[in-house]
C-alpha cells in the first residue's frame, strides 16, 4: 500500500465526509499493511440493532469480536444471521491461505470470509483497526465501505521475551500477547531460563523454585562501567504452572502459539546453583548477578540428561507447542575441556572435540523431544559440530547461520542482532534510557529483508519467518519493555506479514503516527522518535534535512542558537564550506515537536579527500560508506551503528586517504569504539604511514573515555599526498565475551589538521 494510495484514500474519504457531513470516516490505517485494500463509496454503521453472525465455527474470532464490542458498547450483542445490518463471519474454502481472509463492507453488511478461524481472527484485527480508537460514549461506529484481501508473507511471526534477567507479572505477559495479536503475530517465544534466574515452576525439582529463581544482588548501571557495582537486593520469582496455563489459554484465544525456551547446555548457572551436580566442577555456584556469558554449563552426564528430560516432560505437559526451544547459544567449552565426565563422553562416542560434544548433547535432547512428537528450535550455535537432524535454527549472529541451515534443508527463523534486537538503542539521543548498546532504529527494522540473498527460491522456502527479540538485562520494569518493544514491534509485524511490494516506510510512519492513539488507549509506553530530523551530506557537500511525518516544517539556524517559530524554514540543502553548528527542529503550526537536532561540522583538511578501504564495511553497519570517514561529521558520541560509524567484522583493514594536492599535515585525530561486551575492540596497535619510503609508526591511544579509544598522531610532515592507516585487533581473548571469535572494529571521522 503506497503512501500516495493512502493520501488518495484520505482525499476520497474527505470528499465523502463532505457529502455526508454528519459522518466522519477514518482513513484506513492498518498495521501490518494488508495485501490489497480498496476504499469504496459509502459506509457501514454499527448501531444498537447490528447483529453478529457466526455462520461457522470461527469460535476464537467470534468471541474476540463479541467481547470487544460488548466491552466498547456496554451491551450484549445478538448472534443472529441477518441479510442487513450484520457483521457476518463466513467460511470460504476458496481462500487458499490458511491465515488469509477478506473483508467486504458496504452500507448493508460487513462480511468477513476465511477458510480457518485464524484467518477470520486476522480479519477481526483489521476490522477493529478500521474503528475509531476512542469508542467511549459512541452509539454508532462508522466503518468505511471497503474491500480487503489479505494473507501473510511468512507463517512464523514471532516476538520473544526474556523473563530471566528481569521478570514481569502475568498481566503484563498478557498485555504483550494481546498487542502481538493485534499485529497478527502468531508465536510468543518465552525465554524462561538463564544464568540470572530460572522462572518456570518444575514440580519435580523444588530447588529450581527455592534457589534457582532468586539472585542475591543485581549489577547496577551498564556492564561496561567499571568497577562493577551491585544493588545488594534479592531479586526473583517464577511463573507457577497454573499461571503458565493461564497465559497459554490467553494466547490460544488469540491464535498465538507459546514456545518455551529451556536453555542448554549454556546459560545454565541458575540451575547449577540449585543442583551443583549438574555442572562439571561439582562446586557451589551462585545464581549470576551480572550479565554475560558464564563458564558454568551443564556437564554432559547421565544425571544431567535425566534432569533435562524430566524438566522437559513437565514443560511438554504444559505447552502444546510443536516447537520447544532448547537454546544452544554461548556455551563456553572451558570446563568440558578439563572434565573427566565430558572427556569420557567424547571418547565413548568417537567425537572429535568439545564442539562435537555440544552437537551430541543437542542431538540427544532432540531425539528425546522428537520421540514425544515435538521439534526443537535452537540458536545458530547448534550448527557448530554438526546440526541435529530435524532442528529449526534461529539465526541471531547475522544471517550466515540461516544460509548454512537452509542450504542443508533445515527450517530457519530470522532474528539477526542487526535488525531484530529490540534491546539495542533506537535513537542516537543522549537521553535515551540505558540499554545494552548497539543501534537499531525503527526504519532499519522496517527495511529488514528476511530472505538472505545467498538463498535460491527453493532454499528461501526454508525461511519460516522472523522474530523480534527482547533481552531484558537493562529492562527493569514492564514500562521499559514497552518502550523498547514499541514501535519496533509494529515494524517487525509488517516485515513478517506484508508482501514486500506493499511495504513503504513513508506510509508506515504515517500509520504509526495515527497508531499512537491506539497504543495510548492500550496504555502502552511506546517510544516516540517520529518527529526527529535526519540529516545527510549530499555529493555537493550540502546538508539535507528531512523528517518523516507529512505536513510539518523544519526550521533551522547555523549560528548555534535554538530555532524558534521565526527561524528560517528549511527548503534546500545547506552548503557546508566552513566549521558550523546546525540546529533544527520540526514545527507543526508554529508548535515545536520532538527534540532539537544538532549537528557539528568540522571543515578539516581531509574533507572531500579520496578514501579507499581494502574491505567493505559489514552490511549491517555500512555507515555512509568510506567517504563518511572524511565528510566533516563525527559519529554519535554515545553509540556506534549510526550513519557515521563504520563497522567491520574480523577484517584486517587498510584505510588510505589520498589528497588532491600535497600539503603539510600537522596532526591526525581519530577514535575507535571499544565495547568488549558487544565484541567490539579498539586496535591494540594502530599503524600509520604518510611516506612511501618510511616505515609504519605504531600508535597507542592517547586517552580512553567511555566506549572510545582516542588516537592523536603528531605527524608534522611538511608535504604529504596520502595517509595509510592499518588498525587491527584480531581474535577476542579467552575470558571475554565472544572469546575465540573475531573482534568487530568501529571507526568514525578521520580528522586531518
Ligand atoms: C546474546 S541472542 C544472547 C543473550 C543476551 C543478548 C543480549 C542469544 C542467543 N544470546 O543471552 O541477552 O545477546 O543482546
Amino acid at each position: 500500500m503506497s503512501a500516495r494510495f493512502l493520501i488518495l484514500c484520505s482525499l476520497i474519504l474527505t470528499l465523502f465526509s463532505c457529502a455526508e457531513p454528519q459522518v466522519k470516516l477514518l482513513s484506513p490505517s492498518i498495521i501490518p499493511a494488508p495485501q490489497s485494500l480498496q476504499v469504496n463509496a459509502g459506509h457501514f454503521t454499527i448501531n444498537e440493532e447490528t447483529t453478529l453472525s457466526n455462520n461457522d465455527d470461527f469460535t476464537a474470532s467470534y468471541n474476540f469480536l463479541n467481547n470487544f464490542l460488548e466491552h466498547a458498547s456496554g451491551r450484549t450483542w445478538k448472534t443472529k444471521y441477518s441479510e442487513t445490518n450484520s457483521i457476518i463471519l463466513e467460511y470460504d474454502d476458496s481462500i487458499s491461505s490458511k491465515e488469509g481472509y477478506s473483508i467486504e463492507s458496504n452500507e448493508h453488511n460487513i462480511t468477513i470470509k476465511a477458510s480457518t478461524d485464524a484467518g477470520a481472527f486476522y480479519a477481526v484485527q483489521s476490522l477493529l483497526q478500521l474503528m475509531p480508537v476512542d469508542l467511549n460514549n459512541t452509539t454508532e461506529i462508522h466503518i468505511p465501505a471497503i474491500t480487503i484481501k489479505d494473507e501473510p508473507r511468512f507463517k512464523y511471526r514471532g516476538m520473544h521475551l526474556d523473563v530471566s534477567r528481569h521478570m514481569y507479572d502475568v498481566e503484563f505477559i498478557k498485555k504483550y500477547i494481546n498487542a502481538m495479536a493485534m499485529l497478527k503475530m502468531n508465536n510468543f517465544h518465552w525465554h524462561f531460563t538463564d544464568d540470572q534466574g530460572w522462572r518456570i515452576e518444575i514440580k519435580k525439582y523444588p530447588r529450581l523454585q527455592e534457589v534457582a529463581a532468586y539472585r542475591d544482588s543485581t549489577l547496577l548501571g551498564h556492564y561496561n562501567d567499571t568497577p562493577h557495582q551491585y544493588d545488594g537486593k534479592k531479586y526473583g520469582g517464577f511463573y507457577t504452572q497454573e499461571e503458565v496455563h493461564e497465559v497459554i489459554a490467553f494466547a490460544k484465544a488469540r491464535h498465538i502459539n507459546v514456545i518455551p525456551e529451556i536453555e542448554m547446555p549454556g546459560h545454565a548457572q541458575a540451575a547449577i546453583a540449585a543442583y551443583p551436580e549438574l555442572g562439571c566442577t561439582g562446586e557451589n555456584v551462585q545464581v549470576a548477578m551480572k550479565w554475560g556469558v558464564f563458564e558454568d554449563i551443564y556437564c554432559p552426564s547421565e544425571e544431567t540428561f535425566t534432569f533435562l528430560e524430566n524438566v522437559l516432560d513437565e514443560v511438554m505437559e504444559l505447552f502444546p507447542s510443536k516447537y520447544i526451544h532448547i537454546g544452544g547459544d554461548e556455551a563456553p567449552k572451558t570446563q568440558w575441556k578439563t572434565s573427566d565426565v565430558a572427556q569420557q563422553v567424547i571418547k565413548e562416542n568417537g567425537l572429535k572435540d568439545e564442539h562435537e560434544l555440544q552437537s551430541y548433547f543437542i542431538q540427544r535432547m532432540e531425539k528425546y523431544l522428537n520421540s514425544k512428537g515435538r521439534q526443537i528450535i535452537g540458536w545458530d550455535e547448534i550448527l557448530e559440530g554438526g546440526l541435529a537432524p530435524n532442528a529449526t535454527v534461529m539465526s541471531w549472529r547475522g544471517t550466515n547461520g540461516a544460509v548454512e541451515a537452509a542450504k542443508a534443508r533445515h527450517d530457519v527463523i530470522m532474528t539477526p542482532t542487526s535488525h531484530a534486537y529490540f534491546d539495542y538503542y533506537q535513537s542516537e539521543n543522549d537521553d535515551e534510557p540505558l540499554a545494552i548498546g548497539g543501534f537499531l532504529p525503527l526504519e532499519k527494522v522496517y527495511n529488514f529483508n528476511p530472505i538472505p540473498q545467498e538463498l535460491n527460491d527453493e532454499e528461501a522456502i526454508r525461511v519460516l519467518g522472523v522474530q523480534g527479540n527482547v533481552w531484558t538485562e537493562y529492562m527493569t520494569t514492564s514500562e521499559q519493555v514497552e518502550y523498547m518493544a514499541f514501535p519496533r514491534m509494529l515494524a517487525m509485524s509488517e516485515v513478517a506479514w506484508s508482501a514486500d511490494e506493499n511495504k513503504n516506510y513513508d506510509s508506515f510512519i504515517n500509520r504509526v503516527e495515527y497508531f499512537h492513539k491506539r497504543l495510548d488507549e492500550m496504555d502502552i509506553n511506546y517510544a516516540n522518535h517520529l518527529y526527529e530530523i535526519e540529516g545527510t551530506l549530499n555529493e555537493n557537500q550540502a546538508y539535507e534535512l528531512s523528517t518523516k511525518t507529512i505536513g510539518k516544517e523544519i526550521r533551522f539556524t547555523t549560528d548555534g542558537s535554538e530555532p524558534d517559530s521565526s527561524s528560517t524554514v528549511y527548503e534546500a540543502p545547506i552548503p557546508f564550506t566552513a566549521d558550523m553548528t546546525l540546529k533544527a527542529q520540526v514545527f507543526d503550526d508554529d508548535e515545536p515537536l520532538g527534540r532539537l537536532f544538532t549537528q557539528e561540522f568540522l571543515y578539516h583538511k581531509g574533507v572531500g579527500a579520496t578514501i579507499s578501504i581494502n574491505k567493505e564495511p559489514h552490511k549491517s553497519y555500512p555507515g555512509s560508506g568510506a567517504n563518511g570517514l572524511v565528510n566533516g561529521i563525527k559519529g554519535s558520541d554515545s553509540r556506534y551503528g549510526d550513519s557515521e560509524w563504520l563497522g567491520f567484522w574480523g577484517e584486517d583493514l587498510k584505510i588510505r586517504v589520498d589528497f588532491e594536492q600535497e600539503f603539510g599535515v600537522n596532526e591526525i585525530e581519530l577514535r575507535f569504539y571499544h565495547a568488549p561486551g558487544q565484541w567490539i575492540y579498539a586496535p591494540n596497535d594502530l599503524k600509520i604511514s604518510s611516506d612511501p619510503h618510511a616505515p609504519f609508526s605504531k600508535i597507542k591511544p592517547v586517552s580512553k573515555s567511555g566506549n572510545f579509544y582516542n588516537y592523536k598522531i603528531d605527524l608534522k610532515v611538511a608535504s604529504s599526498a596520502f595517509i595509510l592507516l592499518v588498525p587491527n585487533y584480531g581474535t577476542i581473548p579467552d575470558g571475554h565475551q565472544g572469546a575465540g571469535n573475531k573482534a568487530w572494529t568501529f571507526i568514525d571521522e578521520i580528522i586531518i589538521k
